[in-house]
């Protein structure tokens, strides 16, 4: 297959890159990343998942995934900046031991080196890869999965309506047509049910769920389905400010926080809250840049400052998550 398009960190890529990229950053490191196929969307494509980390037992992992809402092109670019970030960094490394230069640099950036010694990494880069794909063909501004709705002619399910927290019940709507639809049923959707099998497959392990949207800036943590407040709502609410603060550390990027019922809207069915009845106790939802001026339409020139800032809120969620 001849590969029309090259990628880049900086650009928005269509899926074919990506999933190309999905290959090819695991085929350059072999001893950090791995690929694997976790199922397959409605239109038959296969969702592919990346884990960085060094082999090791008895490691904990974080879950991040992207792509949710087909129009948020600035969460699969994050998840592509993520691993290229961390693989860069055992390359660096590796380098650093070999070099004269190594007992000045080495370690340079410590507390990442240190994470990846004993943190497993699972990157999901596109969850709703059908949609994504649509938005760059027919409906840029489209957010649902692709489905077929019996009964309807409007197409698809809001993934972040369809899993089993409060299904439905709050801020979702049961109308096919409607952007919330939360589904027939719960994980009505393949991309939904691939996503919750393969985090109940590995819940002795998943210590945290990032999953990552856009836009408003805020950094938002259970529950949606309920205004109740989960049991650690204070250790969650100190991670969040703490996280915030790293996060405008670099270019005063302002973000909100606090639990999604009160902070966004009330809304049911959203993978943070399940995550976190599964037994996570650390999952948050990302809303990245901006708060409004471009939306969904992030300019290009700001997907590096963007991946960037967020990259140290995720480092310090990381880091927190290793240490206790
Ligand atoms: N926002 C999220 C949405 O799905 C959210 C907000 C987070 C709802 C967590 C429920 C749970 O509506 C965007 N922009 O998608
Ligand atoms: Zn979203």
């Amino acid at each position: 297959k001849v590969r029309t398009t090259s990628h880049s960190y900086e650009k928005y890529n269509n899926w074919d890159t990506i999933a190309a990229w999905t290959a090819d950053i695991a085929a350059q490191n072999p001893d950090l990343v791995s690929r694997s196929v976790i199922g397959e969307t409605y239109e038959g494509r296969s969702m592919y998942l990346l884990k960085i980390g060094k082999s090791g037992q008895d490691k904990k992992a974080i879950f991040i995934d992207c792509g949710f809402h087909a129009r948020e092109w600035i969460s699969p670019a994050f998840c592509q900046w993520f691993v290229k970030e961390v693989s860069k960094l055992n390359d660096e490394k590796l380098f650093l031991l070999f070099s004269k230069q190594a007992v000045e640099t080495y370690g340079k950036d410590t507390v990442m080196t240190n994470l990846l010694d004993k943190l497993d990494f699972y990157v999901l880069p596109v969850v709703n890869i059908d949609g994504y794909i649509y938005t760059w063909t027919n409906d840029r501004m489209w957010r649902k999965t692709r489905s077929k709705n019996a009964g309807s002619i409007c197409y698809g399910t809001d993934p972040n309506r369809n899993f089993n927290a409060g299904w439905c019940t709050l801020g979702a709507s049961k109308s096919p047509c409607a952007s919330t639809y939360c589904g027939s049923a719960p994980e009505s959707e393949k991309e939904t049910k691939a996503l919750a099998d393969f985090i109940r497959e590995h819940l002795s392990t998943i210590k945290a769920y990032l999953t990552i949207h856009s836009y408003s800036q805020l950094l938002l943590f259970p529950y949606s389905y309920t205004y109740d407040l989960p049991s650690n709502y204070q250790e969650l609410n100190s991670i969040a400010s703490a996280a915030s603060k790293q996060l405008a550390s670099l270019y005063n990027t302002k973000y909100t926080y606090g639990p999604g019922a009160e902070t966004i809207y009330p809304a049911a069915g959203g993978s943070d809250d399940w995550a976190y009845n599964q037994g996570i106790k650390y999952s948050f939802t990302f809303e990245l840049r901006d708060t409004g001026r471009y939306g969904f339409l992030l300019p290009e020139s700001q997907i590096k400052p963007t991946c960037e800032e967020t990259l140290l809120a995720v480092k310090y969620i990381a880091n927190y998550v290793l240490e206790h």
